[in-house]
């Protein structure tokens, strides 16, 4: 029989090639060169059909924050499982983990937000704040306050709002979007963009690029200014210091809500509970995803400042939104699982003060190497800025080309990484070892070390 004369990973590879549509791949591709099939995953590390190892220094896809292989988590959802695996939040009903879930957010949120509406995804939970914030304004008697303020190179989702919210060119040329009533203004990506200014000077004049465009809009038709506190899939872009202060002023000053997507930066990526802690804002709304649950259950949300849930509770009557699984009691259990594991293993601490430290000066080693123009992180978020001429901040004329040849060695010494344009992104678990820090690093420099050599050789 053929299947018997087949590896089980090639029965899987090509079973998956005929009947399986990736996301955001090029299917054609995928068919010549085939698709790798993951089966296990403890830890730090992930392992292939073939039984190859890969050290994840990307977490999944920037979420499996507390590592794989996570029991606790499995037995709470089984549990979960079997007293009851569904019910509905929508006819005054709820489930204990979903109430406990809420809760627990708003307990690591601040003063200033006490609520949670749940989605199953972080682009759900962009659409979500989206209608959330002109409902708001339209209750208060300002219906025209509706665009929405974003940036380029961001991403907020695939959904036809989350798209357009993001700034990503390639997604907006498929499907004609942005929809209307969307605005996109400069990202503070300094490095690419800031010629000759300070990183400072440059942070300043990117967030006054939103005074001046509330201005050509009119304070009175914006609703809302959307942004990650560090872009993540854009290149974890890291504003210099003086961008979010500024905006924050500026919302104020115009009367404009503010929406962080924290999808990747929440939970304790970057050595806070959320992004808009380290910064010191004070969001109207807060997109929540992936570390919520570490990926391991389909679980998302919005968090709302006290501000904004008075006046959709006391004013706005039904909010007519929400999904069949919104506060799934499963996932909600999951993610509460998740969430013990981080406080009692005090992961948000460690990131802040002990690995997070480590894996930046591990990174930051890097930057002496020829193709390095810097090497940034905050907390365990980190990137490598690839460079063909240092000094001059020059860059190679297809980014795209030589991100993916420095993914793709990793790949073949058996580390993840990610990405994005001419920028490696690295994003790994909170329990990522010391010793697991320096193999990253050391097999990037080993990598980079080869494409330098053949880069220079005639
Ligand atoms: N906002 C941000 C900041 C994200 O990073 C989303 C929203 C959307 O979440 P969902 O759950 O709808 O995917 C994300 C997701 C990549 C990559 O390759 C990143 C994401 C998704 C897919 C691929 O970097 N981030």
């Amino acid at each position: 029989m053929l299947q018997t004369s087949m590896s089980k990973s090639s029965e899987l590879s090509a079973l998956d090639l005929k009947h399986h549509l990736h996301p955001f791949s090029d299917m054609k591709v995928l068919q010549q060169h085939g698709v790798r099939v993951m089966t296990r995953g403890e830890g730090v590390h992930v392992f292939d059909a073939d039984g190859n190892g890969y050290l994840d220094a990307f977490s999944g896809l920037w979420c499996v924050n507390v590592g794989y292989g996570r029991r606790e988590i499995a037995d709470a959802v089984y549990a979960q499982m079997t007293a009851l695996p569904f019910y509905n939040s929508f006819f005054a009903t709820t489930t204990e983990p979903t109430a406990r879930l809420a809760a627990r957010i708003c307990s690591h949120a601040g003063p200033h937000i006490n609520h949670v509406f749940f989605t199953n995804s972080g682009s759900e939970a962009n659409d979500t704040w989206l209608r959330m914030a002109r409902v708001y304004w339209a209750t208060r008697g300002q219906p025209t306050k509706k665009v929405i303020i974003s940036r380029t190179n961001a991403y907020h989702g695939s959904t036809v709002a989350g798209a357009s919210l993001g700034g990503m060119v390639h997604m907006h040329e498929q499907g004609d979007l942005p929809i209307p009533g969307i605005v996109h203004i400069g990202q503070p990506y300094w490095y690419a963009e800031g010629g000759d200014l300070s990183p400072e000077a440059f942070g300043l004049k990117r967030a006054r690029e939103l005074e001046e465009t509330i201005k050509a809009i009119g304070a009175e038709n914006v609703a809302a200014f959307v942004a990650e506190p560090i872009q993540g899939t854009g290149g974890v872009i890291i504003p210099p210091a003086s961008y979010w202060p500024e905006i924050q002023r500026i919302c104020r000053a115009y009367d404009i809500l503010l929406a962080v997507d924290e999808v990747i930066c929440g939970f304790g990526r970057m050595g806070a509970w959320f992004g808009y802690q380290y910064y010191g804002l004070a969001p109207d709304f807060c997109a929540i995803a992936k570390g919520l649950s570490s990926g391991y259950q389909p679980i998302a949300g919005v968090m709302v400042s006290d501000r904004v849930a008075d006046v959709l509770i006391n004013e706005a009557g039904a909010f007519q939104h929400g999904f069949t699984y919104s506060g799934h009691p499963v996932a909600a259990a999951g993610a509460l699982a998740n969430l013990d594991i981080i406080e009692s293993e005090h992961l948000v601490e460690r990131v802040r003060d002990d690995i997070g430290p480590y894996f930046a000066r591990a990174l930051e080693s890097l930057s002496d190497h020829i193709m390095v123009g810097e090497a940034v992180s905050t907390g365990l978020l980190g990137a490598v800025q690839l460079v063909l001429e240092k000094e001059t901040r020059k860059r190679f004329s297809n980014p795209s080309d030589i991100g993916m040849i420095v993914r793709n060695f990793c790949f073949m010494r058996n580390l993840i990484v990610r990405a994005s344009g001419d920028r490696i992104l690295i994003a790994p678990a909170f329990t990522i070892s010391r010793d697991e820090v320096d193999q990253v690093v050391s097999t990037l420099r080993v990598v980079l070390d080869e494409i330098a050599a053949e880069l220079s050789s005639p």
